[in-house]
């Protein structure tokens, strides 16, 4: 890769940390640059004007181009690498499990923590606080779901690790901070060691 890459980012966001996870997995390097989602610093009219209209990061900047969804920045870092499935059909397989994560784990698991970690309980608007015990219920049914597909394979995709591993793993190893018990999903918790254990691992706080 020739271009600069430059992450736009909360460093303590999971969606964040996936893009850095893969970057180092690949031996690539970035630019940080930090903003303050609590602050507001995504919604000014210089960074909806320039970074990305949606207002959130991450955002990659590739030379002069702008990419936001965490998912497909990770997906533009790791193409043509061996974090991608050679076959075809398992290669379609990561990235369902890319979907998912952002429809059926990250809506619930990151939203858990970001409420309880970041904002506090008590910060909580009445919608939010009526949405608790739904986004745990969900939360739960994302973790058992990758409990049975974990009992059965190493991995989420093509037999290997790969970036679908990659991105499950940043919320759900802090999932903990949401109000999940992870001891609940013991085949998710030896997972959770397999990836850390990958060479090239850099945690969260790196
Ligand atoms: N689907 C997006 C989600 C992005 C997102 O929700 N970003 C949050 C932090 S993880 C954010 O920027 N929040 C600040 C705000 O909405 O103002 C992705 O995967 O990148």
């Amino acid at each position: 890769m020739t271009e600069t890459l430059i992450l736009h980012e909360y460093a303590l966001s999971g969606n964040c940390y996936k893009i850095r996870l893969t970057a180092a997995h690949l031996g690539l390097v970035l630019e940080r640059r930090e903003y303050d989602i609590m602050k507001g610093e995504t919604r000014t009219p210089a960074f909806l004007a320039t970074v990305s209209p949606n207002g959130r990061i991450p955002v990659l900047q590739v030379g002069d181009r702008f990419l936001p969804e965490s998912n497909a920045a990770c997906w533009y870092l790791a193409d043509g690498s061996h974090l991608l499935p050679a076959d075809r059909f398992d290669r379609a397989d990561d990235l369902r499990w890319m979907c998912w994560e952002q429809y059926n784990h990250e809506p619930n698991i990151a939203t858990l923590r970001f409420w309880k970690a970041f904002l506090g309980e008590d910060k909580l608007s009445e919608l939010q606080r009526a949405q608790l015990e739904g986004k745990w219920m969900a939360g739960h049914d994302a973790l058992c779901l990758m409990e049975r597909h974990l009992a059965k394979n190493d991995w989420f995709a093509g037999g290997a690790f790969s970036l679908a591993d990659i991105c499950l793993y940043a919320y759900t190893h802090v999932a903990g901070e949401g109000g999940f018990t992870l001891s609940r999903y013991p085949a998710v918790e030896a997972w959770l060691a397999r990836v850390a254990a990958q060479p090239g691992h850099v945690t969260i706080d790196a």
